[in-house]
């Protein structure tokens, strides 16, 4: 059987198991899970580095293949198990799902993630709030763009739900809870009217809810 490690709280995880459960994959029964990462422990022994030498979480042994990096797990897990049709085919839905999820890694997470490790993972005397205030701030801006494209297109990927909604939607949702949590470090949330309108879509068409935080996992 598939095995998947890695906790749910990571927000690479989240990806992955988001969506299996788009693909109808049920853990129990078309792939284990097994928690490691934090508290967990497991990804800083012999095996694991042996599986996935970054010792980082998701990583997924299907048969022969062991890989790691969650958004190239949700591209083989796409190819290889879409029976149903639930991701749309195509080159022009494939690459435009393909370009949200370059820019999600390269360009939209970064400065993000600089605010969660800073407010969810570093001690309080270790924190540079200017560079959290910043990464925050860069945020704003750059979810911008997000909000110019889903304001003539139903989903990030295009108008169908592609796995590029999936990845950029885990952030998005991060940034929210982030300044929920923290308004006074991060400063303002841009109000986002498309991007809004997005997330609830997602809610209501898709496995989102399931596995996006309820709350940020703070452990400091
Ligand atoms: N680029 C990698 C990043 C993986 C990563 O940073 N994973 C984090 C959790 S989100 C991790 O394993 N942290 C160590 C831990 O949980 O112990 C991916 O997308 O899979």
């Amino acid at each position: 059987m598939m095995r998947l490690w890695g906790r749910k709280s990571s927000i690479n995880v989240q990806k992955v198991l988001w969506c299996l459960a788009e693909l109808g994959l049920k853990e129990g029964k078309d792939f284990e899970r097994v928690d490691a990462g934090l508290h967990f422990g497991l990804n800083d022994t012999p095996e694991f580095l042996k599986m996935n030498p970054n010792g980082l979480v998701p990583t997924l042994e299907d048969g022969e293949l062991t890989l790691w990096e969650s958004n190239t797990i949700m591209r083989y897990l796409v190819s290889q198990y879409d029976k149903n049709g639930r991701f749309p085919k195509g080159v022009s839905a494939q690459y435009n799902s393909e370009k949200m999820m370059d820019w999600q890694l390269a360009t939209f997470w970064p400065p993000l993630r600089t605010v969660f490790l800073g407010l969810t993972r570093t001690p309080e005397k270790d924190r540079d709030y200017d560079v959290i205030f910043k990464g925050y701030q860069t945020t704003n801006s750059t979810l911008g763009l997000l909000d110019n494209i889903l304001s003539t297109q139903d989903y990030c990927s295009g108008n169908q739900f592609n796995i590029g909604d999936i990845v950029v939607a885990l952030g998005v949702h991060r940034w929210v809870l982030l300044n929920d949590a923290f308004p006074e470090k991060t400063g303002p949330r841009s109000e986002l009217k498309n991007v809004e309108r997005w997330l609830k879509q997602l809610r209501s068409e898709t496995h989102f809810g399931e596995f996006a935080d309820k709350e940020l996992n703070i452990v400091k």
